[in-house]
């Protein structure tokens, strides 16, 4: 099966899909090794491991590479993150190809305007495009993929806009009748009430997406038992948990003066190496190396 077949067929399952952010093909790999079924291409994570906001700052080159470089280290598929698409239809109908070629096994496409502002900020700037704008965009990205079990998901901003749950379900069955496989809803609000709602009230066939990070209580048992969504996607978890791990190491090496405490808390540098692939290297050496 391909990777594109795996992502297909678990949405047509009726299983809880999860995905697990990744910023580069180390945290992909760790991601994989760690049993989730694929990887989410961050732009929020790889905007914050460039240190720069989250807010079309960064080249739609720069994530379409650092997708194809975790493509080619991961077997699990990737949902590659295109923020807005990077423009109109137009721009949408030239790229999404180029993600389906560097690996990528879906696209999550959001309806605000370009250049995006990142939604889990406080006040910050959510303006969405036309809902018949929008449609053209995603009809171009489902017309432009070159594989049929390529997914195409469209992400309803609404409620992050504040524009309320009936704005929400409009332009989510507008975005399904212009060709998307399935709707990711997002909000930012502390407790799941509102994703609840919308959830609930979903009318649509194809399935949702949810991305708890703002309201980290819903758990994978209860967003399965709510029957409607097929993926679940952990947002920023690997570029937190990696921030998280390096203030505390450094903070530690600058109080003891020195690594000799922190050094038996810390992977080895032979687990560093057994991540790099040196085992397949050694087996191309001892083969090839004359
Ligand atoms: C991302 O991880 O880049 C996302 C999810 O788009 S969020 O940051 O919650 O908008
Ligand atoms: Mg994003």
């Amino acid at each position: 099966m391909t990777k594109n077949q795996i992502l297909r067929n678990a949405l047509n399952s009726g299983k809880l899909f999860t995905a697990m952010a990744a910023h580069n093909p180390l945290s992909a790999k760790l991601a994989e090794q760690a049993g989730f079924g694929g990887i989410w291409g961050s732009g929020f994570e790889l905007s914050a491991s460039y240190a720069v906001p989250d807010a079309n700052i960064l080249s739609m080159g720069t994530h379409l590479e650092m997708m194809r470089a975790m493509a080619s280290i991961v077997s699990i598929p990737i949902i590659a993150d295109i923020d807005t698409g990077f423009g109109n239809a137009v721009n949408v109908h030239y790229i999404v190809p180029q993600y389906e070629a560097a690996g990528a096994s879906a696209i999550v496409m959001e309806d605000k305007t370009f250049p995006k502002d990142t939604s889990l900020r406080a006040n910050g700037r959510q303006e969405l495009v036309r809902i018949e704008e929008f449609q053209g965009k995603i009809a171009a990205a489902a017309a432009s993929r070159k594989d049929k079990d390529f997914v195409v998901i469209a992400r309803v901003e609404a409620l992050i806009a504040g524009l309320g749950q009936e704005e929400a379900t409009k332009r989510g069955l507008a975005y399904e009748e212009a060709g998307a496989d399935a709707i990711l809803i997002h909000s930012k609000q502390k407790t799941p009430d509102e994703i609840l709602a919308f959830v609930h009230a979903w009318p649509g066939k194809v399935p949702l997406v949810l991305v708890p990070t703002a309201y980290p209580a819903l758990t994978e048992a209860d967003i399965s038992a709510l029957g409607k969504v097929g993926v679940v996607i952990y947002g920023n978890h690997a570029i937190r948990a990696a921030v998280g791990a390096m203030q505390k190491v450094f903070a530690q090496i600058r109080r003891d003066g020195g690594i000799r405490e922190v050094d038996a808390e810390l992977p080895t540098v032979g687990e560093i190496i057994g991540l790099q692939g040196d085992e397949a290297m050694r087996r191309v050496e001892k083969r090839f190396l004359r």
